[in-house]
């Protein structure tokens, strides 16, 4: 053979290749994903929501609408729907497969015919799917083409810039949120529970102490993550579930934190709860050791909310043991730490509140089974509601990787005080 007719072999079987790749990738890919240019939406997606009658609805008329997606299956946070969004507001819709990032990708324009399909509701948010029963439900794979088409021109859309108070028209839509950090304890942790595949809340805060939900699921790429220590932007899609707003993240890269954190290394000023009782939420935890009837709780004062606990109900004292245990502190590479919290009290008589730091707790059990050591010398309330500053340095506790503080509460059958904490302070350096 010579020289000439063997490159043109080559060639050709090169191009050969390149053809067969072609013909693969065609088959793989576009035999649900059908295109068609010639269809004209007859409804926003906003208005296609407001079909929905408070019950599943039937869509029986020529009802279509046109979004750009914004989600979709492939970081494994959103499973079975895909999230699309047009100028009014976005949209999730229910489908029953697999791998739809394969067929819809982010910023792929899509068409749904919405004829033949229901709204119904998820979360309290109105969604798009087939019927399941009563509900709404995914749409049967073998019949997603005869409702979604996807059309050429799409391009990825921009992220909403997100801020406090939270708007809450931009729910179900792409959003930013810029300068803010995730809240201390959750940093280092995971994204999601990759032990029980279950979804997780981790929170984010900015530097005023706003706060937001991310939730995410345990099946996520990202689930096993750690939590990123910086400051810096999150986008994510704004979703709602009944009344608590989360932030899903799709795309793990689009969590980039690498600033200094803001603020103190800790602060707790109690006011982003929204289950007031037990306190039980930003790695705080409540241990009711007696007195089932009487525990910490989320009270609230001339718009300030602060941890509180009573042992009286009202006509008598009842016997207690409560302890509010504070998340876990790492506190490696610091020597000087210093924490401090406000504290108030009523006139009644009764034990004063104790403060306790432990190295061995291990975050759930009992306090009584692990060792607490206690701060000695606090300034405390000596009554009347009057707030008190008490400090004290925990250079004691400097290069521990595991440090909690808990602050312990007793009543008698005969003597209870009321006893509230507020702006739980750490500063280190
Ligand atoms: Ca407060
Ligand atoms: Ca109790």
């Amino acid at each position: 053979m010579n020289k000439h007719i063997k490159i043109i072999s080559i060639v050709s079987i090169s191009l050969m290749f390149v053809f067969s790749a072609c013909i693969k990738y065609k088959f793989d890919e576009p035999e649900k994903t059908l295109y068609q240019s010639n269809l004209q939406e007859t409804h926003t997606i906003q208005e296609l929501k407001g079909l929905y009658t408070g019950k599943l609805t039937l869509i029986e008329n020529d009802v279509i609408i046109k979004g750009t997606v914004i989600a979709n299956d492939k970081s494994g946070n959103f499973y079975k729907n895909i999230m699309i969004q047009d100028s009014t507001t976005g949209l999730q819709i229910s489908l029953d497969a697999y791998e739809l990032h394969n067929w819809y990708h982010e910023g792929d324009l899509v068409y749904v015919k919405c004829k033949g399909l229901y709204l119904g509701t998820s979360g309290g948010e109105v969604i798009l799917g087939s019927k399941y029963y009563d509900k709404v439900g995914r749409i049967p794979e073998p019949l997603i083409n005869l409702y979604l088409f996807k059309s050429e021109g799409g391009k990825p859309i921009k992220p909403k810039a997100l801020t406090f108070p939270v708007n809450i028209n931009l729910v179900n839509q792409l959003v930013v949120l810029k300068d803010v950090q995730f809240k201390r304890y959750n940093v280092g942790d995971t994204y999601g529970n990759v032990v029980l595949k279950e979804d997780k809340n981790t929170y984010i805060e900015d530097c005023s102490g706003n706060t937001i939900i991310v939730r995410s699921s345990g099946y996520a790429d990202f689930a096993g993550d750690a939590v990123p220590e910086g400051k810096g932007k999150i986008t994510a899609i704004l979703t709602k579930y009944n009344s608590t707003l989360q932030l899903k993240i799709r795309n793990i890269n689009e969590v980039v934190m690498n600033e200094p954190r803001c603020g103190s290394f800790f602060l707790e000023e109690f006011e982003g709860y929204d289950n007031y009782d037990p306190i039980n939420q930003f790695g705080w935890s409540s241990y009711d050791v007696t007195g089932s009837e009487q525990h910490w709780a989320v009270g609230e004062y001339s718009n300030n909310k602060f941890a509180k606990i009573t042992g009286w109900d009202g006509s008598s004292s009842n016997l207690n043991e409560d302890w509010l245990i504070s998340p876990k502190f790492d506190f490696t590479g610091f020597s000087d730490i210093q924490f401090s919290f406000k504290n108030a009290c009523s006139n009644h008589n009764g034990p004063n509140i104790q403060t306790y730091v432990s190295t061995d707790y291990n975050g759930t059990g009992n306090p009584n089974d692990f060792s607490w050591t206690e701060l000695t010398g606090l300034n405390l309330s000596s009554g009347s509601y009057n707030w008190k500053t008490a400090s004290k340095n925990l250079n004691d506790y400097a290069n521990n990787a595991s440090v909690y503080i808990g602050f312990k509460y007793t009543s008698t059958a005969s003597s209870s005080k009321t006893w509230e904490i507020d702006d739980v302070k750490i500063e280190v350096e």
